[in-house]
């Protein structure tokens, strides 16, 4: 579905839109940044077709009919944490590890051979924090993986884990990620950020990294040249509020550094954790947050509907919402939402049905290495 200007105008001359939305409405179509209290304006008062509107305005001006997806593979080394949000349906604590998996150097390193002579470009590496998976454990691992497969990009590790890990190791964030850069990480993903308001970060992930510290590794690691990701964890206790301050800091440091690639928007799902009486937010609601995500954030490249998280059919409405991006061809490894309630139990999809995904919605197929580099672009013929 392309929209063009003719939208635009539609939305300006419709007399049932109030004079407060056509507002931030012509501001969004000039191109011009919106303000903390029109966004959470935004949440409040604007409905789905509206949003959706003026989040195809602005992703097809940064993305065209572009739709990304990588080969990409997940690698949990451990499910069993020291921390203990709420929210988390996967982890097991210490005391209960033997319900869990803790994974060795050589174990990983059996699953990444499992990929040889497939066209993967990419390893995503995060789980649960303990005390034997440290500095050596995961510098050994990077090594271990450049040396067997140099062309592999290692997208590993969150603040809450670096956190850890270097407060253990009585190293700074600098030197702590100028070691795992040398040892071959290639750059961070999204996890960990949850919501960044302290009194409910406090509820539903007390213990772990602040939203400060969250930020400053991030911030670091930009300033060394790489990039990374970010998610916001929503539909659960938060405000609309709680979501624009989320988004607010990460634009607020995206102007400072440029490194952050996607916003990756984590719908909470409610089963078997300790907030499974907080009932999850409607399919609708996920894609007004796609679209807010999409309009607030005007100095983030990509915007990414993680499929296995949202289930297939969310995350195709969600290209006509804002999303430019649909992650990977990842496999069962990645437990984090099977076992959280997400609609895909056994996540696998082919290249196949990811292409006829993105063609079903009149997108063009773009396949991507991490860095949004172009490996393929699929046309009607492929
Ligand atoms: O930080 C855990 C979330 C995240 C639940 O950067 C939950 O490309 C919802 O960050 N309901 C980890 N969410 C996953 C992640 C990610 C995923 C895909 C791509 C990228 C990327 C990053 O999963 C955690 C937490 O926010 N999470 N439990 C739950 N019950
Ligand atoms: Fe541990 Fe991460 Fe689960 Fe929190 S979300 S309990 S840090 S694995």
């Amino acid at each position: 579905m392309i929209l063009n200007s003719h939208s635009a105008q539609s939305i300006l001359a419709n007399s049932s839109y109030s004079t407060e939305l056509k507002a931030i409405a012509e501001k969004v179509f000039k191109g011009e940044r919106i303000t903390f209290d029109e966004g959470v304006t935004l949440y409040k008062k604007a409905e789905l077709g509206f949003l959706g509107t003026l989040a195809n305005f602005v992703r097809e001006k940064k993305n065209g009919n572009y739709v990304y997806f990588n080969h990409n593979f997940h690698v949990e080394p451990t499910n069993v944490c020291v921390y203990s949000c709420a929210f988390c349906s996967y982890s097991r604590l210490i005391k209960h590890r033997e319900q869990g998996w803790e994974l060795s150097v050589d174990q990983i390193m059996d699953i990444i051979k499992g990929y040889d002579g497939q066209a993967v470009t990419e390893v995503h590496i995060t789980g649960g924090v303990v005390p034997k998976q440290d500095l050596a454990f995961y510098t050994e691992l990077f090594r271990r993986i450049k040396a067997h497969r140099p062309d592999l990009h290692i997208k590993a590790l969150t603040p809450v884990e670096f956190h850890y890990i270097f407060k253990k190791a009585k190293v700074s964030y600098e030197e702590g990620l100028k070691i795992m850069q040398d040892a071959g990480l290639n750059s961070l993903p999204g996890g960990g950020a949850e919501i960044f308001d302290k009194e409910i970060r406090d509820k539903i992930a007390g213990g772990k990294c602040t939203s400060e510290e969250w930020l400053s590794i991030h911030k670091i690691w930009h300033k060394m040249g790489n990039q990374s990701n970010a998610t916001m964890l929503y539909g659960h206790i938060e405000t609309f509020e709680h979501r624009i301050d989320h988004m607010e800091r990460l634009r607020q440091l995206q102007d400072r550094t440029q490194g952050f690639n996607a916003f990756i928007p984590l719908k909470f799902r409610n089963k078997e954790n300790e907030m499974s009486n907080v009932p999850e937010v409607s399919v609708v609601e996920d894609l007004r947050n796609y679209a807010l995500a999409r309009i607030y954030l005007d100095n983030f490249p990509h915007i990414k509907a993680y499929w296995a998280m949202i289930g297939r059919n969310t995350a195709q409405l969600s290209l006509n919402f804002g999303a430019d991006d649909l992650d990977g061809t990842i496999d069962d490894t990645t437990k984090i939402y099977s076992m959280a309630g997400s609609e895909e139990q056994n996540p696998k999809l082919s290249t196949q049905q990811l292409v006829d995904m993105i063609k079903g919605v009149g997108r063009t197929p773009v396949q991507r290495d991490t860095l949004y580099n172009i490996v393929k672009e699929y046309n009607e013929q492929n």
